[in-house]
């Protein structure tokens, strides 16, 4: 079955907040679905960057922890070393969490999109992927069972400074008389 994950969802959410009271009051006119937050997919030609990623049998990702700064572009090439299938999704915490709760409704459901990429065993892939906003982006692998197990990481994204004019000038005056 291929089908991508975003009608599914979509008709969850709605499937869902029909079903819901309306105590929550969260959907304030979107969907919820903020791409923003975790930045956008990137151009290859602007990535400065390539960070391997490898995804094991143990339910781990190595390094399960990244850093990147605020509008970079990181090649992230994922290689699955395990033998089972894994994936790398990046998304908020909650974007991830309700993606593996539909995940695990539909097991044999093949998803694709810019920020996620799924792999075979011995397989290797890559994602282009810019962070916009300064702040936490998580990934995680939305196999059934494997988050649960803690198949999950995090890119810390550090806010750029703010530009400066220019770098302040090297004083090459020695302060002889001081
Ligand atoms: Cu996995």
């Amino acid at each position: 079955m291929k089908m991508t994950l975003k009608p599914v969802l979509a008709m969850l959410s709605l499937a869902m907040s029909a079903g819901a009271s309306l105590a929550s009051g969260t959907h304030a006119g979107g969907h919820g679905h903020d791409e923003s937050a975790i930045g956008q997919a990137g151009v290859a030609s602007a990535a400065t960057r390539t960070v391997q990623v490898d995804m094991s049998d143990a339910m781990r990702f190595t390094p399960a922890s990244v850093s990147a700064r605020q509008g970079e572009t990181i090649r992230f090439v994922i290689r699955n070393a395990g033998a089972i299938k894994h994936e790398f999704v990046l998304g908020t915490e909650k974007e991830l969490k309700e993606h593996y709760e539909v995940m695990k409704k539909f097991p044999e459901m093949e998803h694709s999109d810019p920020n996620m990429i799924t792999l075979a065993g011995g397989e290797t892939g890559e994602i282009i992927w810019q962070f916009t906003q300064a702040g936490k982006v998580d990934f995680a692998c939305l196999q059934p069972g494997h988050y649960d197990a803690g198949m999950k990481g995090k890119v810390n994204v550090a806010k750029t400074k703010p530009k400066t004019a220019a770098p302040a000038p090297a004083h090459k005056h020695e302060h002889a008389h001081e």
